[in-house]
């Protein structure tokens, strides 16, 4: 495959009746982080534009990056968010209680990355595979005692695990299903691998609270599609799956839950008045016209002027400025403002593998967070918003010194 590719058709309804409503710029992937010895040289800048389809209401990203580009190393881990690590105990408790699991359950988590969510069920003593395409990260989960199998989830991966195995009780997905190209393939995969009364759950960021909270930054080229719940039954009357239950969780900004089940199994009721309250509200907000993404496009563009007006008056007075979470979102962020170096002294993150690395198409350093009280900066600018409160919680020693704290989403605020 290209580098990149233009995406003409609809993942889900094959329309090309897609409505370009944003463009952020051509900038580097999110977790393009450069090693020092790599700043001097050119980094490969891909456009990222955004699209709601007109049919079938799918926000999906223009151009396409070659998963291999974005994947096959990656350094982000969920395991250093402690909110993160709260979700998949909570996700492991919720599956136990709509499946009963017999003793030899399989579970099995697509996108599984270091193991986190695995590790929940492996220390209550089920049999657990994991499926990533990270070689890095297999070999972390691994050690981490996880079984791992790299490579992306096919129908073909899914056949394999079955015949070394068996199929699954309950089967995972979390922050996946957006990253996927190929979603039909994808389903017809977990239909192969999921046993007859198996549930298979998908969480992933909710368009509807991308567009209401200014969320642009979760707009990244990991992030091939930011579904609505139309999209996605539409998607779901195609393959031998059900959605049985979708329900909306603060996780991220604001996620949705969305329950699956094979069609054969008629046990598990469908919640249909539920399936049908999200859609009652999708349509309330024009989620099939343009406005609400012009409308969204609009006011990210003011925001990016608010935040560099904001920024340059804070540098005048000569306030120092650092940034807290170099997070993918974060290098959406800093790429699409315009803001580097001259504005942040450097960016503070707990993943072991981000520190002593460069940010990526800015190139800020990035140290562990105890920079922060070592050299006391009059601002940090929380860039990883969705764990605000954990992170002002753990640095409660910075605001008791005097520090303050700034958001840029949904507005810029000095908090
Ligand atoms: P976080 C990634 O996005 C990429 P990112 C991916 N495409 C996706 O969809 C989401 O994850 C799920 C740091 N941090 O999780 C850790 C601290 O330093 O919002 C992370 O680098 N201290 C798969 O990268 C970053 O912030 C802390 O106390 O936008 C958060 O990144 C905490 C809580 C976090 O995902
Ligand atoms: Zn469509």
């Amino acid at each position: 495959m290209a580098s990149i590719k233009e995406v003409i058709h609809c993942r889900v309804c094959n329309s090309t009746n897609l409505h370009v409503f944003l463009d952020l710029g051509k900038m580097p992937t999110p977790n393009g982080f450069l090693e020092k010895k790599e700043l001097s040289r050119k980094e490969e800048l891909y456009p990222l534009v955004v699209a709601n389809c007109r049919d079938c209401s799918l926000t999906q990203l223009k151009y396409i990056v070659n998963p291999e580009i974005m994947f096959r190393n990656y350094l982000y881990i969920p395991s250093v968010s402690q909110t993160r690590l709260n979700n998949f105990k909570q996700l492991a408790e919720d599956a136990m209680k709509r499946v009963k699991l017999s003793s030899d359950a399989l579970i099995v988590d697509v996108g599984s990355n270091d193991g986190s969510l695995l590790t929940v069920f492996k220390n209550l003593g089920y049999e657990v595979i994991g499926v990533d395409p990270a070689e890095n990260l297999v070999v972390v989960a691994e050690l981490n005692g996880i079984p791992t199998k790299q490579g992306y989830f096919t129908e073909e991966m899914a056949e394999r695990i079955k015949r070394s195995k068996r199929t699954a009780s309950v089967m995972f997905a979390t922050n996946v299903f957006a990253h996927v190209s190929n979603i039909k393939e994808f389903l017809l995969g977990i239909h192969t691998l999921l046993n007859k009364e198996g549930i298979f759950i998908s969480q992933f960021p909710y368009i509807i609270d991308l567009l209401k909270e200014n969320q642009f930054d979760t707009i990244y080229h990991e992030h091939l599609s930011y579904f609505s719940i139309h999209s996605l039954l539409r998607l779901a009357k195609e393959t031998d799956l059900d959605i049985f239950d979708i329900e909306h969780s603060p996780l991220d900004g604001g996620s949705v839950k969305v329950y699956w089940k094979k069609k054969e199994n008629t046990k598990l009721p469908v919640k249909t008045k539920q399936i049908q309250s999200f859609l009652a509200e999708e349509k309330r907000l024009g989620l099939f016209t343009d406005k609400p993404y012009n409308e969204f496009a609009k006011r990210v563009k003011k925001l990016r002027i608010s935040t560099r007006q904001r920024m340059d008056e804070l540098r005048k007075k000569g306030k120092s400025i650092v940034g807290y979470g170099a997070a993918a979102k974060g290098n959406v962020m800093l790429n699409y403002f315009g803001l580097g170096t001259k504005v942040f002294d450097y960016i503070v993150d707990s993943t072991p593998y981000k520190q002593g690395k460069y940010t990526p198409g800015t190139h800020i350093p990035i140290f562990a967070e105890t920079k922060i009280l070592e050299t006391k900066p009059d601002y940090v600018l929380i860039m990883a918003w969705n764990f605000k409160d954990e992170i002002i919680k753990k640095n409660h020693k910075y605001s008791a010194t005097g520090g303050k704290y700034i958001v840029c989403i949904p507005e810029i605020t000095i908090l």
